[in-house]
């Protein structure tokens, strides 16, 4: 197969759910030498789009919705390792979940492999994840980031129920909080009190970054 056709194939079969075949074209892709960028941003991630825009239009219903994301997770297991690869040095520690009373987890765990790949240590508290559970995790790792996933309009108030969490908890100063998630925008970050958004996994460990050397450069580091 050329890798068009792979790309093709690789956005079809993730369309229905094919898991195995999604899979193998994977692996085939990475043989023959293709980007895995490539095949997740030409392909995976436009067919879970499609996926998403069908469940919309009614044409699909959850269990397709879940297949498509099993076939996609199954890909991105296999890229984990390629996409995350990197020399560098831990730039500082991200904890990382998605809010209470949503299970996305494929554009979390994908932030994540990117923030490993540019030198994060990246603790990864999973879905559902309470606002007292957040709090005991900074307390934990005391990391310098705390990132809230959210991919439902109806879960998106959990970042203002847990920035409150924190500020009870005398934690809100130290710690960046970052937002994102499908239906997040600027806008909505700003009005919640967050510090940082970020609409994709790369503009994530971006702003991750300069977030933290904002924060770096106003804290003197101690004598
Ligand atoms: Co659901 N779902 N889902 N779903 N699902 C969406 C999100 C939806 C947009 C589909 C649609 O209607 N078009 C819609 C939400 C509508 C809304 O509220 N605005 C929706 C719905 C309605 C639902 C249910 C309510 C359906 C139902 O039961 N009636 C239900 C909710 C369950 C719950 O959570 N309580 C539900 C369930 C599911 C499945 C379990 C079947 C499955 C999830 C499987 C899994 O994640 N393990 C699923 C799926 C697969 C989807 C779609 C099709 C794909 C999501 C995905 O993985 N995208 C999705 C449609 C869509 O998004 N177009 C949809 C690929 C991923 C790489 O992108 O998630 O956007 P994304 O992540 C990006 C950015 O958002 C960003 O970077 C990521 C990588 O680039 N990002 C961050 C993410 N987190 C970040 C954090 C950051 C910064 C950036 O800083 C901290």
């Amino acid at each position: 197969m050329t890798d068009d056709e792979i790309l093709q194939q690789l956005y079809d079969d993730t369309l229905v759910g094919n898991a195995p075949s999604v899979l193998a074209l994977t692996n085939q892709g990475l043989e023959q030498g293709m980007d895995p960028e490539r095949m997740l941003y030409e392909a995976l991630i436009p067919s879970l789009e499609e996926v998403g825009a069908r469940f919309e239009r009614g044409d699909f219903f959850v269990p397709e919705m879940l297949i498509a994301g099993r076939a996609m997770a199954g890909a991105l297991e296999v890229l984990r390792p390629l996409l995350a690869q990197t020399g560098a040095e831990t730039v500082g520690k991200f904890l990382m979940g998605t809010v209470k009373g949503d299970v996305h987890d494929i554009g979390k765990n994908l932030v994540n492999i990117m923030l490993e790949g540019a030198g994060f240590e990246v603790i990864d508290l999973g879905v559902q994840v309470a606002p007292e559970k957040f709090v005991a995790a900074i307390q934990e790792h005391e990391p310098d980031v705390v990132g809230f996933s959210a991919f439902l309009t109806t879960t998106m108030p959990m970042f203002k129920a847990n920035i409150n969490a924190l500020q009870k908890a005398g934690l809100r100063e130290k710690v960046i909080v970052m937002v994102g998630g499908a239906p997040v925008t600027q806008e909505y970050a700003d009005a919640v009190g967050a510090d940082g958004y970020a609409a994709d996994a790369s503009a994530a460990v971006k702003r991750a970054k300069e977030l933290i050397q904002q924060r770096r450069a106003m804290v003197p580091a101690a004598t």
